[in-house]
């Protein structure tokens, strides 16, 4: 068998052969490389420097106004079997998918040097983490990279020792949208992005590998890659639980991974350690719990609506070190959003002077680049490569109507369920259509690598592989009143929800069933200090049975799609619910208000 470097070096000749660049690079990770390419980035104006005296070192990069987000039409898992990849992929054959694709990097990279980018998702030396290599002919991508994962000469070193990695070809190409294509080879551990230099497009460790290419290795291998944060919340006794949460993108995940407590709980010694923020990558551990890793070293977040107000940590680490990706600048060159404290914009975020008339000033989906360690409130764990132990699973989406603040599943196979059924209004992180509720299960959507019926299959397999599971709960930041305002504070505030949650861990919370899960009362959960009215507590938490009855119905119809490879066990849990809800409408409790 030949070396991981041997076949490294025979796939970047292959590449450079087809793709005709000028030079090739190996990056080393080092700062001086970095800075090699900071200042060949602001003299190809890739990059502009934004005011070194309140942001030093910096940067703002304005992408093509064609290309803002991911591209889920134009996203494929390409398997030997189409049934495969599934009903919730698009899908093409292999061999027509590299032809396809191969043809437009035929030539791409001709005037421009070939980065070999060598990274390892998760701690460089935990047994869970995994390798890969990009190539990519764009200067940005290494910068975020570097920023993003564990880049390096210390990557390449594990990749020997690993025996295996995940190949990553990209290409910037023309941004033309019609030439473009994220194509999946899960069966190859190979990624092929062409046509985008934008975010999960392009920056291939993150979506592509940790989650489509990653969820696939972990159904054969028998764990969980998932688009969820980690979180550690201490009480005030000093316990320290983690709960990983999958809220589809831009939906809260960051928000919830760096919350600051409410002045009542920090006062009572509550704290919060912020270990991921996007994806979470879990093993069942010799002690039958679930372990989680962060595979990233980085946030790459939603810029808009962060304040100091929703989510100080993350302002407080925005103003050094970091990349801006589509703001607005003010007229001193500092990065500015629609949501932000102060300052005015003066130029848009396609550096148009700002005139509202062209819609908002920065685009709704700019992000911000910075390392983990830049967070005030990162976990001393996130570098352990052991991971974290994890209490509590909890599902999310943004609905405006329906769903109650917070419920929790039963037992395992409910949790399932909840996360199944999960649905949620579109954003601004993929391009198309906003505010559009779509089914996103465990959200997933245009994450998983393969199948959902088999995806659902391996969640259900898990208490199988461990004997400790963690409870699985469903929440709701975004249910809105009659105004057409937010009923629930958010944010800090969320803390209360996530103290019923660990609270019902320590078996110290109460709760009531329901035929969708069991709920807090009023009395169980602590909202000291907030100023609902009685009307607003009753709308969070209380279950319209004959409104979830036609979600379940939907639900029934959605599982249903996947046909005989859904699981018996998932379509009679869904049944086991159905007929709760039937016969609670029968009885005439269409509403059950359980907040006592
Ligand atoms: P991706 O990076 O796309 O996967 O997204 P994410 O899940 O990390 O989303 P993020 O935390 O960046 O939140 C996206 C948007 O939702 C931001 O504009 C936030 O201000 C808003 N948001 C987050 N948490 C809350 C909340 O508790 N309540 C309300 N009303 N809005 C929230
Ligand atoms: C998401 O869309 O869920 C993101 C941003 O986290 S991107 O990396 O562009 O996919
Ligand atoms: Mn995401």
């Amino acid at each position: 068998m030949s070396s991981q470097l041997e076949v490294l070096n025979r796939w970047v000749d292959d590449v450079a052969r087809l793709t005709q660049p000028d030079r090739i690079h190996w990056c080393d990770g080092s700062e001086a490389e970095r800075d090699r390419l900071t200042a060949l980035m602001l003299e190809r104006g890739d990059l502009i420097r934004l005011n070194p005296d309140s942001h030093p070192n910096c940067f703002l990069h304005r992408s093509d106004p064609r290309d803002v987000a991911r591209v889920e039409h134009l996203t494929f898992v390409c398997t030997r079997d189409r049934e495969d990849a599934g009903p919730n992929n698009h899908w093409m054959d292999p061999a027509e998918a590299h032809a396809k694709i191969d043809a437009l990097f035929a030539g791409s990279m001709r005037g421009r040097t070939l980065y070999v980018v060598p990274y390892c998702m998760g701690p460089i030396d935990s047994p869970y983490a995994r390798c890969g290599v990009e190539i990519t002919d764009s200067p940005y991508v290494v910068a975020n990279m570097r920023v993003m994962t564990r880049m390096g000469a210390q990557a390449l070193a594990r990749i020997e020792r690993d025996g295996r990695f995940v190949k990553g070809l990209h290409s910037t190409g023309e941004l033309d949208p019609d030439r473009r294509f994220i194509m999946h080879f899960p069966e190859e551990l190979t990624i092929k992005s062409y046509g985008s230099g934008y975010g999960g497009n392009a920056l291939l460790g993150k979506k592509c590998h940790a989650l489509r290419i990653a969820s696939w290795q972990a159904r054969d291998e028998g764990w969980l890659a998932e688009h969820m944060l980690i979180v550690g919340i201490r009480n005030p006794a000093g316990r320290t639980r983690y709960v990983a949460a999958a809220f589809p993108s831009a939906c809260g995940k960051t928000n919830l991974a760096m919350l600051i407590p409410p002045k009542g709980h920090r006062e009572a010694g509550w704290e919060v350690f912020t270990v991921g923020d996007d994806i979470c990558w879990m093993q069942p551990g010799p002690d039958g719990r679930l372990w989680a890793i962060n595979p990233e070293a980085g946030f790459f977040g939603v810029a808009p609506g962060t304040s100091a107000k929703t989510n100080p940590n993350a302002l407080a680490m925005l103003d050094r070190d970091a990349i801006f990706t589509n703001v607005a600048v003010t007229a001193d060159d500092r990065p500015w959003w629609e949501g932000l404290d102060a300052g005015t914009p003066a130029f848009d975020w396609q550096g148009r002077p700002f005139d509202p008339a062209n819609g908002p000033a920065a685009h709704p989906n700019s992000r911000f680049t910075v390392p983990i360690k830049a967070c005030p409130s990162v976990s001393p764990e996130v570098d352990n490569p052991a991971g974290v132990p994890i209490d509590a699973i909890v599902f999310g989406g943004r609905r405006e109507s329906l769903v109650p603040l917070v419920m929790e599943a039963r037992d395992w196979r409910h949790g399932v369920l909840l996360g199944a059924a999960m649905a949620s209004e579109t954003t601004a992180a993929a391009t198309g259509a906003v505010g559009v509720v779509r089914r996103d299960p465990m959200a997933m959507k245009p994450f998983c690598g393969y199948n959902f019926a088999d995806y659902f299959a391996h969640w259900l397999s898990m208490p199988s592989r461990a004997t400790r599971l963690p409870r699985i709960f469903h929440v709701n930041w975004f249910r809105k009143g009659a105004d057409g305002r937010f009923l629930w504070p958010g944010f800090g505030e969320n803390l209360r929800v996530l103290e019923w949650i660990v609270g019902r861990c320590d078996g110290s919370a109460g709760a009531v069933e329901t035929p969708v899960g069991l709920l807090p009362r009023r009395q169980d959960l602590n909202l000291a200090g907030l100023d609902l009215t009685a009307a607003q507590v009753d709308a969070l938490l209380t279950v319209d049975a004959e409104g979830f009855l036609a979600e379940y119905q939907a639900i029934g119809d959605y599982l249903g799609e996947f046909g005989a490879r859904m699981p018996r066990e998932l379509r009679d849990e869904h049944a086991r619910v159905l007929a709760a809800l039937a016969g609670a409408v029968d009885r005439g409790r269409a509403r059950q208000v359980v907040n006592g």
